[in-house]
């Protein structure tokens, strides 16, 4: 399609990425944008404000979606009824808007299940008569949305492969390398080589996995037993589930995580009548009663001096 386009899509995971892989399959050129989980707003004023987007016959957001305000604006202000015309969004986060909107496509489930994303985009391609599905694509979007949203999934283990080759290759090359696959083939298949870098990356995570659990010690948060590691955020969510199997979780109400990669400390409960939200406001955060964060500037000096030890 000749078409200039621009995609403004969620830049943290394979389905952001799905979208960007779908893009490049359908139009020629197509530029796209990588956007943060706050930063959509501002990018998208930012280049509607200096003109750019106007070079564009069309702007896709995709997994993701502007605030219930900025919907709004270029709803309703005649200053936006250019970018009105020409937007078209596409998301499958729940309330992340409340009303509808001319511009906005947000489906969250139908009766087959939860949507993603890139699924949502390969619809709309589809429909538009941009795109032809081959058994490769079909596989590519499927995959794509057992990992971001089913993860009971049979096929989770699988679909956990592209996101683990995504890690490796980085987003770039990631959706480089799924272009090509999609452009060349009928069917969708890793390469020997490609399966081996996932190997091998698996290994050196499960290592790396250990060492992180072996080193969680029990301190003492404002009269609280916790856990506390230091850890890169790839491994929270595995931290936490190793550690629930340990008899370390009978002593500790939750565990606490500075990560080594973002100026942030996260809290999971491990005893789920224990809310760590609560804690985290105590340090000027915030969160979920399972999952918080805080500010690592906000962490005791007792827990930063434990590291040296
Ligand atoms: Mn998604």
């Amino acid at each position: 399609m000749k078409d200039k386009v621009i995609v403004f899509t969620h830049g943290i995971d394979i389905d952001g990425y799905g979208c960007a892989v779908l893009a490049k399959l359908a139009y020629s050129n197509p530029e796209i944008v990588y956007v943060g989980n706050n930063e959509l707003d501002d990018l998208l004023l930012e280049r509607w404000e200096s003109g750019e987007l106007s070079g564009y016959d069309k702007v896709y957001v995709t997994d993701h979606c502007p605030s219930e305000s900025l919907c709004q604006k270029i709803d309703e202000l005649p200053e936006y009824k250019e970018l009105k015309v020409k937007l078209k969004v596409l998301d499958h986060h729940k309330d992340r808007i409340k009303g509808d909107y001319p511009f906005v496509t947000l489906e969250v489930e139908n009766k087959y299940g939860a949507f993603c994303g890139t699924e949502l985009f390969c619809k709309d391609l589809l429909e538009q008569g941009l795109l032809k599905l081959t058994p490769a694509i079909d596989d590519f979007v499927e995959f794509t949305r057992i990992y971001d949203v089913e993860w009971s999934n049979p096929e989770f283990e699988k679909a956990d492969k592209l996101n683990n080759l995504a890690l490796v290759l980085g987003r770039e090359e990631y959706v480089e390398c799924m272009t090509n696959k999609l452009l060349n083939n009928k069917m969708f298949t890793l390469s020997d080589e490609e399966n081996n870098l996932i190997k091998r990356f698996l290994e050196e995570y499960n290592r790396k996995l250990k060492e992180y659990v072996s080193k969680v010690q029990v301190v003492d948060v404002d009269g609280v037993k916790a856990g506390y590691v230091v850890s890169e955020q790839l491994y929270k969510n595995n931290i936490i589930k190793e550690l629930r199997n340990l008899p370390i979780a009978n002593e500790i109400k939750f565990l606490m995580i500075r990560f080594t990669d973002s100026d942030s400390v996260s809290l999971r409960s491990v005893d789920s009548d224990f809310d760590v939200s609560a804690v985290a406001k105590v340090y000027g955060g915030g969160g979920h009663p399972f999952a918080a964060s805080f500010k690592t500037a906000n962490l005791p000096k007792e827990l930063l001096e434990l590291e040296q030890e």
